[in-house]
């Protein structure tokens, strides 16, 4: 029997040879191979002969290499699935009424509520003002008011709700509960389990509203974080930027370094994108650019470069923008050259995006100041321990009055409602990561050399160190 492949070359007036036959017949796409090579051939006016086992993979190698690559290749124009998922810029308001302080705190109650009365041992919250009466172990949820210290060393603490408040006390002798407990903020909300002896609620759990592990995402791109590259400041450290940028476009680092680069599709710059003016006292003294407009347009200068890169900037403390958290996204009036940047996202502080799926939540950290001031163990130099301890108290800033100034808002954008797979910060100029039940936990470091200030505070910066999740890995590359 003719086969119906030698029956399509033979109506072509083409004869197949032997070893050309198998190949086209063992192809796993033998006809459409066949009426593809017939076309080629008809088409480039050959007139007929022999077709040889070497022509048919000649044209199957041609056929390889005109199809488009599939790697993300940086000549070719990047498609970005983005999204901004939660931004406070537009939604941020407050008519400075006394009105607005206590509903921010009644939705920051609300919120956390929510999500620690959906926890399996917190099934049977009552108000506060029935724990007061109650005679068995009871369940509550409060917002920290006071925390105190008894003679005896014990700890004890107020906690209130809207109905009513009560005393609660950690005896030191419940070690496990005890060091839990040292770890509570003012302001912070909680689930506590207890029972009540006379006008005190004796604690025996404290529940964080916490984040559930997570499965970790596939990820078939890179993203780089950056932050506090204080721009304009004497001790912005210009040389290792521009090395860094090189290396974004390819054109620096070893052969693996150049690698990852290729991969890259977003960069997240998490506040203190410039030094700013007037942050400080006596700062214009360690500016090189004393002009705030300048200090972005050279901003923009710097990442002019970049151009098949998404990049998202959020504002820091030392950003023009209001200082109070949630701070929007940079004016554009501050930067109209960024603006212009085709490439560029503007998001505020803290805010989450999603980067091809990749839920990133950012967050300069200005809050790291409060707690490595207010909770033993919690330092400057380890903030992964500090952004785990916010994840699972579900709130970027807990301690209201302090160094961060929060607006006191309707809504409490500061409530991390959506677990993050990654959370990014900055502020504290030095590089941390840790990866905490599946979530990538980064501090992205400085570009900037210790300031004065820095060295009175005994603040020690890890410059230049980029932290680049590549295809889902952590990768901290040194530019300095
Ligand atoms: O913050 C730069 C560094 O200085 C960072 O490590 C935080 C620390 N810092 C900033 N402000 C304070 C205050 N008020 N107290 C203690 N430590 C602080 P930057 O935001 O870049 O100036
Ligand atoms: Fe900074
Ligand atoms: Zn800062």
């Amino acid at each position: 029997m003719t086969s119906d492949l030698i029956l399509k070359f033979a109506d072509a007036e083409i004869l197949l040879d032997d070893a050309a036959y198998r190949k086209l017949n063992d192809h796993n796409n033998s006809n459409e191979l066949a009426e593809s090579l017939i076309n080629d051939l008809v088409n480039n006016g050959d007139s007929i002969f022999l077709l040889t086992e070497e022509m048919v993979d000649e044209f199957l190698e041609e056929k390889e290499s005109s199809i488009e690559p599939i790697r993300q290749s940086k000549l070719l124009p990047q498609e970005f699935d983005f999204q901004i998922i939660q931004d406070a810029s537009k939604k941020s308001y407050t008519n400075g009424e006394i009105k607005d302080f206590s509903s921010y705190f009644a939705n920051r109650y609300h919120k956390l509520w929510q999500m620690l009365t959906r926890k399996h041992e917190l099934q049977n919250v009552q108000p506060i003002k029935n724990a007061q009466r109650s005679e068995d172990v009871v369940e509550v949820v409060g917002m920290v008011n006071d925390i105190r210290y008894t003679k005896k060393n014990h700890k004890f603490m107020e906690i209130e709700d809207e109905t009513g408040t009560i005393s609660l006390l950690v005896h030191n002798d419940n070690h496990q509960l005890y060091e839990d407990a040292e770890r509570i903020v003012k302001d912070q909300v909680m689930g506590v389990i207890g029972s009540r002896k006379g006008n005190i609620l004796m604690a025996s759990q404290i529940i964080n509203p916490g984040v559930p592990r997570i499965d970790e995402k596939k990820m078939d791109f890179s993203a780089v974080f950056l932050s506090d590259t204080h721009i304009g400041s004497s001790t912005f450290l210009e040389k290792a930027f521009q090395r860094f940028i090189k290396w974004m476009n390819g054109d620096y680092g070893d052969e693996s370094q150049r690698e990852i680069a290729n991969n890259v599709k977003y960069l997240v710059i998490a506040g203190d994108i410039v030094d700013g003016i007037g942050v400080y006292p006596g700062q214009d003294k360690e500016l090189n650019i004393k002009d705030i407009y300048q200090q972005y347009e050279e901003a923009a200068r710097l990442l002019g470069d970049l151009t098949d890169v998404k990049i998202i900037i959020a504002p820091g403390n030392h950003d023009a923008c209001r200082l109070a958290e949630p701070q929007p996204a940079l004016p554009e009036e501050y930067a109209k050259d960024l603006y212009q940047m085709k490439n560029v996202e503007f998001v505020s502080n803290p805010s989450l995006v999603s980067m091809d799926g990749i839920k990133t939540l950012i967050y300069h950290g200005r809050s790291f100041d409060d707690l490595a001031m207010t909770v033993k163990g919690l330092s400057h130099q380890n903030s992964d321990i500090i952004m785990k301890e916010l994840l699972e108290k579900r709130h970027l800033a807990p301690i209201y009055g302090e160094r961060t100034p929060l607006a006191s808002e309707i809504e409490d954008h500061l409530v991390i409602e959506d677990v993050p797979d990654v959370f990014h910060t900055g502020h504290v100029h030095i590089n941390s990561y840790k990866k905490y039940k599946g979530i990538h936990l980064i501090n992205s470091g400085t570009f900037q050399s210790q300031t004065e200030f820095q060295k009175i505070y005994n603040i020690v910066p890890t410059c230049a160190q980029v932290p680049v999740l590549n295809q889902g890995s952590m990768k901290l590359l040194k530019f300095n």
